[in-house]
C-alpha cells in the first residue's frame, strides 16, 4: 500500500481500536518499510525567547494569562544559541528546534536576528527547525532563504475541540501558516497533544487532517501533556501509555513516510513504555542537558540516560539530513 492522502475518520478509528498487539504489529510492520528501524533521531529544543506569550493555550507555561513557574526572557544572543547548538551535536543531536513564545513573528530586527541563527546553526550541519508562532507567506520564504530546515506549528488537536483549548487564533489561523512554509522547501512538523481532555474522536480527527495534507508533514511530534502548575489544564489525569500508544502507531500507519517524534512527556513514561512507543513507529526524540524541553514546567530525559536506552535496545542515532550548501 502506498501514501494516501484520502483517509476518512471511520477508516482511522478501526485502525486506532485494532486488538493493540495487532496494531503495534501493523505500525512496526509499516514503519520498516519507510524507515531504518535501527534508527532513532534525537533532537534538542532551545527556547530563544521565554514566555510573556500574549496567547492563551491553556495547556502552556508560557502564556501570560497564568501565573507558572516560568520567568520570561527575551529574545538570547546568537552565540549562546550557537553553543547550545554545538554541545547538543558533540551529543549526537541532529535537530535543534529553536522555539520562541511569540504569538507570530513580526517584521523587525528580532526576526532579523532569527534568521542569522539560522544560518549559523545550519552551517554545523544541523537539521534546524524553529517554532515561532504564525507567519505570513513573505517570513516563511525568508526562512527558507536562510536555509532552515523544517517549521513547526501544531494543529494540536481536533478542530471542534481547538475552541475549548485556545480562544485568541482558530484553526484556520493554524492551517494558513502550514500552508504558507508548504509553498516553500522549508519541511513541515505538524502534530498534536494528547490529554487536553479530548476525545478519542478528537485525536482522530486530528490524525485525519495531519493525514489529508499533501504531502503530509514530514515530522509529526505527539506530545503527551505536561500538567502545568497555574495553567487549566493543571488538573488533567494522566494518559495511559496505551492511548499513547495507539496513536503513535496510528499516526504511523496513516502518515508512513514521516517522523513521528515521541515528544513532551516522555520524562514519565518507562523505558519499557518507550520501547513499545519506538515498535509502534516513533522514530525521534527530544534529549537534553539542562533536564528542560522548552520550559522548566515541562521535564526532558538527558543525553546520558537516553544513550543508554538506546544503547540497551540496539538503536542508533540518526544523522542530520540537512544539505549545507557549500
Ligand atoms: N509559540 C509557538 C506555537 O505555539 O506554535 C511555539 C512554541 S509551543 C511551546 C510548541 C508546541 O509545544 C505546542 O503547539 C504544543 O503542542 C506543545 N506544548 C506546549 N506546552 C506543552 C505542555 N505543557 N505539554 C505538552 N505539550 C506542550
Ligand atoms: C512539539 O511538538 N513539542 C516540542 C516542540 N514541538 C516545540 C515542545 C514540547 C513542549 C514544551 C513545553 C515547555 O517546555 O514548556
Ligand atoms: Fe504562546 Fe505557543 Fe505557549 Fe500558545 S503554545 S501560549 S502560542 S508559546
Amino acid at each position: 500500500m502506498g501514501i494516501r492522502y484520502d483517509w476518512q475518520e471511520a477508516e482511522i478509528r478501526a485502525i486506532y481500536d485494532t486488538p493493540l498487539l495487532e496494531l503495534i504489529y501493523q505500525a512496526a510492520s509499516i514503519h520498516r518499510q519507510y524507515h531504518d528501524s535501527t534508527k532513532i533521531q534525537v533532537c534538542k529544543l532551545v527556547s530563544i525567547k521565554t514566555g510573556a506569550c500574549p496567547e492563551d493555550c491553556s495547556y502552556c507555561a508560557q502564556s501570560s494569562r497564568y501565573k507558572t513557574e516560568v520567568k520570561p526572557q527575551s529574545l538570547l544572543d546568537k552565540q549562546t544559541v550557537v553553543d547550545i547548538a554545538k554541545g547538543a551535536k558533540e551529543s549526537g543531536v541532529s535537530r535543534v528546534c529553536m522555539g520562541a513564545a511569540w504569538r507570530e513573528v513580526r517584521d523587525n530586527s528580532q526576526f532579523e536576528q532569527v534568521l542569522e541563527m539560522v544560518k549559523e546553526v545550519t552551517a554545523l550541519d544541523l537539521e534546524v527547525c524553529c517554532t515561532l508562532g504564525m507567519l505570513n507567506s513573505d517570513q516563511a520564504k525568508r526562512l527558507e532563504d536562510a536555509g532552515l530546515y523544517a517549521y513547526n506549528h501544531n494543529l494540536d488537536t481536533s478542530q471542534d475541540y481547538y475552541s475549548t483549548i485556545i480562544t485568541t487564533r482558530t484553526y484556520g489561523d493554524r492551517l494558513k501558516t502550514i500552508d504558507n512554509v508548504r509553498q516553500t522547501n522549508v519541511t513541515v512538523c505538524s502534530g498534536g497533544i494528547l490529554g487536553l481532555g479530548e476525545t478519542i474522536d478528537d485525536r482522530i480527527s486530528m490524525l485525519c487532517t495531519l493525514s489529508q495534507l499533501k504531502p503530509h508533514p514530514e515530522s509529526v511530534p505527539i506530545n503527551i501533556l505536561s500538567q502545568v502548575q497555574g495553567t487549566p489544564l493543571e488538573n488533567q489525569p494522566d494518559v495511559p501509555i496505551w492511548e499513547v500508544v495507539r496513536a503513535i502507531a496510528t499516526a504511523r500507519i496513516v502518515m508512513p513516510s514521516s517522523d513521528v517524534r515521541l515528544s513532551a512527556g516522555r520524562s514519565r513514561l518507562s523505558q519499557v513504555e518507550q520501547a513499545l512507543c519506538f515498535m509502534a513507529g516513533a522514530n525521534s526524540i527530544f534529549s537534553s542537558d539542562d533536564g528542560k524541553m522548552l520550559t522548566v514546567t515541562t521535564p526532558c530525559p538527558g543525553y546520558d540516560s537516553d544513550k543508554q536506552l538506546l544503547d540497551l535496545l540496539g538503536l542508533e542515532m540518526r544523522e542530520s539530513r540537512s544539505k549545507v550548501k557549500v
